[in-house]
């Protein structure tokens, strides 16, 4: 009884990861298990009504963003399946994360015993004590409520429970000053980056439609030194929400969210929509949730509210970062090693379409499989599949980034005459920063236009996978400044072979006829030269084949042949 996995050469023959490991694993199903005839029971999708966990706490049952029985007139299992995760010990034990707001209520009886008090500051007062400013509309309530979504305790009949019931919460409180300043910014997400795991940010440039920005020099070095240095060089994880300009913004505009260093999470509301103030686009990376369009009062996300109180209004994706945050605190959980790299591709592997849906966006398959949309990044996070797959989880190999050509001259773009250009790119082949896998891919453009709000610019990959880089943003109506050397950054061809022709399409949408001139566009590639979790995969279950523990490895396998069957199939309906 041996293991065959040599004759497959899974990169040539199969599109999807997925694919790849399920039918290696058929392969050795057949192999190993076939003439002795196991009997296969499948195992049904996880009953709403078979979940045991059971909290005292008052609000539980009304945080369907935790278990979705369909409260709230939402849609049942549409959740980020913390109740896997939690079943399986995981609770965010050992993890810290910083919520970056307005400050936190840490005198709230529901977070005061996950506080971490030394790990905290304020920055928009300096001093150690980030208490919310008083106002009489509790303007300050937001960041309390985000920390209530990651640590509120569980089980202490108050309000209700956080993703990560066990972790410990520090606030940062820094947006509450007159202005924001770039020391306040880098000082906040450099602030004790050994202690802190998880950074999360429910802020960035003003979400008016018309603001290009971005994080200036001394963010731009705390984020490098942060994901580089942090968490002692396995890097900080910043995440960041993706911005609530709706469907008049671009979060591509945004330089915080577009940010390789950052995990851009965009939210859907409890009936798998788009809330009407998200923002899309090619940056983000996953989806979590927020409160739904429906007035129904109980479709808000609940939690802790200012001086003690609980709410059932959280709102916007300001709410679905900080679940985020409370999602990836259990993976860390599940295996400290994780670095921030291991984190984003956990997320894409592991992230789910559910039942995520848009009329517009329509779900699309990259070139190795991974299924996205344009909106939900790689689909809403799944803690219990995280939490597993972190466990087994084998750092990924080594990043490289290679400059895989560039455009230079000037290139006319006119209203009704789209500019198309091409570079063909080898990706490095040969040289010591070859990308062969890719991750990130950013296309730094200078353009200008007589009006950049009708700008929009699409790329296409190798392996046809087309990404939205710039939508129109009708309220933009800058003439002068246009883009200089912006990052637009795509996650959408994560896992892709980069070489061959990449295709740029910049051109006009809007009423009034628009010109511009395009000047650069400089393709950058970021990623592995050796495959990130293939091999790894493979080698986990030949080595486990070897062990011929039957009866445990049947189970196993079962439970992973059933797992990639759904995940195959909850991707492909
Ligand atoms: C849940 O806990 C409550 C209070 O401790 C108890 O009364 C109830 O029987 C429990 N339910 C289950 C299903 O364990
Ligand atoms: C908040 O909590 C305080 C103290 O428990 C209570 O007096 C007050 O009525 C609550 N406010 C709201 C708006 O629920
Ligand atoms: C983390 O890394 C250490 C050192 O390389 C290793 O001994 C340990 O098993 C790893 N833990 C997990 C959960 O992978
Ligand atoms: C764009 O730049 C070109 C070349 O520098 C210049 O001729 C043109 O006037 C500019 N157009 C706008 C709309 O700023
Ligand atoms: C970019 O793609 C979108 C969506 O498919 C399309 O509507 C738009 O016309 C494209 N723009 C260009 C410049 O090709
Ligand atoms: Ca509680
Ligand atoms: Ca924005």
């Amino acid at each position: 009884m041996r293991a065959r996995f040599a004759p497959i050469h899974v990169h040539d023959v199969l599109p999807s990861w997925q694919l790849c490991f399920l039918i290696l694993l058929f392969v050795n199903v057949k192999n190993v298990f076939e003439q002795e005839g196991f009997s296969r029971q499948k195992r049904g999708y996880r009953n709403i009504n078979d979940i045991e966990v059971n909290m005292s706490d008052p609000l539980f049952t009304k945080q369907w963003y935790l278990i979705n029985t369909g409260q709230a007139d939402g849609t049942p299992g549409l959740d980020l399946n913390v109740a896997e995760a939690w079943q399986l010990g995981y609770t965010g034990k050992g993890v810290t994360i910083a919520i970056m707001d307005d400050g936190i209520d840490y005198l709230h009886p529901d977070l005061a015993s996950n506080y971490n008090a030394d790990a905290s500051y304020d920055f928009s007062s300096n001093d150690p004590f980030p208490f919310p400013r008083y106002t009489d509309d509790w303007f300050n309530s937001h960041g309390t409520r985000c920390a209530g979504e990651v640590s509120a305790a569980a089980n202490n009949n108050i309000c209700g429970v956080g993703v990560a019931y066990n972790s410990k919460v520090a606030g940062i409180r820094m947006l509450d000053q007159p202005f924001m300043t770039d020391i306040i910014e880098a000082s906040s997400i450099s602030h004790m980056p050994q202690v802190i795991d998880i950074y999360s940010a429910s802020w960035g440039p003003t979400d008016d439609g018309k603001t290009v920005d971005g994080p200036r020099e001394l963010t731009l070095q705390a984020m490098a030194d942060g994901v580089n240095k942090g968490r002692g060089g396995k890097g900080s994880i910043y995440v960041w929400a993706s911005g609530d300009g709706g469907s008049y913004d671009d979060c591509n505009c945004d330089g915080y969210a577009s940010s390789m260093w950052t995990i851009s999470i965009n939210s859907a509301i409890n009936d798998g929509r788009t809330a009407l103030y998200d923002e899309s686009c090619s940056s983000t990376l996953a989806s979590t949730f927020s409160n739904g369009r429906k007035r129904n009062p109980e479709a808000g996300v609940a939690t802790t509210d200012l001086y003690g109180n609980c709410t059932l209004r959280h709102s916007g994706t300001s709410a679905a970062a900080p679940e985020a945050a409370g999602v990836f605190a259990l993976a860390l959980e599940a295996n400290p090693n994780l670095t921030w790299r291991d984190m984003q591709h956990l997320s894409v592997l592991t992230s789910k379409r559910n039942q995520l849906h848009d009329e517009v966006h329509q779900w699309r398959r990259n070139g190795v499989g991974l299924e996205f949309n344009h909106l939900f990044g790689y689909g809403v996070l799944d803690a219990g599949g995280m939490v597993k797959m972190a466990k087994e989880w084998k750092t990924v190999p080594e990043r490289f980034h290679c400059v895989a050509g560039s455009v230079q001259e000037p290139h006319k773009i006119q209203s009704g005459n789209k500019l198309v250009l091409a570079i063909d790119t080898e990706a490095c082949q040969g040289k010591d920063n070859f990308v062969r896998y890719l991750e990130h891919v950013q296309a730094v453009v200078t353009v200008n236009a007589s009006r950049r709000g009708d700008l929009n610019i699409n790329m296409t990959s190798p392996m046809g996978t087309k990404s939205i880089l710039l939508s129109r943003r009708p309220r933009d109506d800058d003439s002068k400044v246009g883009f200089d050397k912006w990052p637009f950054m795509t996650t959408h061809t994560w896992g892709e072979d980069p070489r061959g022709t990449w295709v740029l399409e910049v051109g006009f949408q809007g009423e009034e006829p628009q010109r511009g001139v395009l000047k650069e566009w400089t393709l950058m590639l970021h990623g592995t030269q050796s495959a990130p979790y293939i091999d790894q995969i493979v080698r986990d279950y030949q080595s486990k084949l070897a062990m011929s523990k039957k009866e445990e490895l049947e189970e196993e396998l079962d439970e992973a042949v059933e797992r990639s069957l759904k995940s195959l199939l909850s991707k492909n309906n």
